[in-house]
């Protein structure tokens, strides 16, 4: 079994689509194991993208990724990193496959609806930064 991190971003919550992603991470097979409706303060984003610091998105991302309630997530699955990573679609929504959550939900690149952890390194890193271990069930 892997774990992963994933976020359900602000703008597809906004839109209303949490249920029917959550809907569709379920009916792929992953367990949710923790799971909150956070809205993310911006040292949090800072600190949470802080490998994205130097890049010329960083400030925008972080502005949206603070503009409203996002969702949290650690899942856990047999090749639980790459499997999200297949579920969320390209980074692009113009570059992600049909019947992914990018592909039906993401406005652009960076309103794109979804996050997921990229290694194992990333997870371990990323899933303690919002869940306790007493919080992981
Ligand atoms: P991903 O792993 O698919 O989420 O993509 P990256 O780690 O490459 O990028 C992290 C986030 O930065 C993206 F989800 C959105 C944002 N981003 C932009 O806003 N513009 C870009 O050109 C690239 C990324």
């Amino acid at each position: 079994m892997e774990r992963t991190f994933a976020i359900i971003k602000p703008d597809a919550v906004a839109k209303g689509f949490t249920g029917e992603i959550l809907a569709m991470i379920e009916k792929a097979g992953f367990r949710i194991l923790g799971l909150k409706r956070i809205r993310l303060t911006r040292p949090q984003a800072e600190g949470f993208y802080a490998v994205h610091k130097a890049r010329p998105f960083f400030e925008g991302l972080v502005a949206f990724m603070t503009e409203g309630p996002v969702v949290v997530l650690a899942l856990e699955k047999e090749n639980a990193i790459a499997d999200w990573r297949t579920l969320m679609g390209a980074t692009n929504p113009a570059n992600a496959a049909e019947g992914t959550i990018r592909k039906r939900f993401a406005e652009n690149i960076e309103r794109n609806a979804c996050h997921g952890s990229d290694a194992p390194e990333t997870a371990a890193v990323e899933i303690p930064f919002f869940f306790s271990t007493s919080e992981l069930l």
